[in-house]
């Protein structure tokens, strides 16, 4: 399933983040940047250890902001760190922030001229956010910013399951 936004193509597949060809990748960090389980684990065992070097350099992450690092061996050319909300209730904040890391790691991909991203599912594993919800702010952000924004050709939301994959696809089959 794919969408034309002005001049962004955007799209969801069910695929391994960690063995997209894209310029960046983004990753569902936490706050200290160092390494967790989930996407995050993938992301550096994929990359190996030269993400972990720069990431220690950064002083961590706010939940809602991004910091980009090199790639490693990944096949990226660079992964985008971003820090998704906890989910407690949908009433702490959690909307604005998930949105926050989709618009955050988009101004940092155009910044350091990322024309192809992928986005992983931020905040709906260990974090637990109603992946409904979740999907919802993802592709609504994301079409959104590359509506005001240009120089983005892909953004790919890329799920490692099949019951994420089918809601991302039905929300961007809603908002095409
Ligand atoms: N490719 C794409 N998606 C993946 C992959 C992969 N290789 N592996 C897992 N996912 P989570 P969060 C999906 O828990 O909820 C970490 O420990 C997974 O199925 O990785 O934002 C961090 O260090 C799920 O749908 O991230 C933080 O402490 C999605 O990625 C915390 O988890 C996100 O699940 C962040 O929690």
């Amino acid at each position: 399933m794919a969408i034309l936004v002005s001049e962004t193509k955007v799209e969801a597949v069910q695929a391994d983040i960690t063995r997209e060809q894209l310029d960046a990748i983004v990753n569902a960090a936490n706050c200290s940047l160092l390494g967790g389980g989930g996407v995050d684990g993938a992301i550096h065992r994929a990359g190996g250890p030269a993400i972990l070097e720069a990431c220690r350099l950064l002083n961590g992450c706010d939940t809602g902001d991004a910091k980009i690092t090199t790639g490693g061996r990944l096949p990226a050319k660079y992964v985008i760190h971003t820090v998704g909300p906890v989910y407690r209730d949908g009433k702490h904040g959690e909307p604005e922030l998930l949105a926050s890391c989709y618009r955050r790691s988009l101004e940092v991909a155009l910044e350091n001229g990322v024309k192809t991203v992928a986005f992983p599912a931020i905040s709906c594993g260990v974090y637990g956010y109603p992946h409904k919800e979740a999907a919802s702010i993802a592709v609504n952000t994301v079409k959104a910013f590359v509506q005001e924004n240009n120089g983005l050709d892909l953004v790919r939301f890329v799920l490692f399951n099949g019951e994420l994959f089918s809601v991302f696809e039905q929300v961007l089959d809603v908002v095409a």
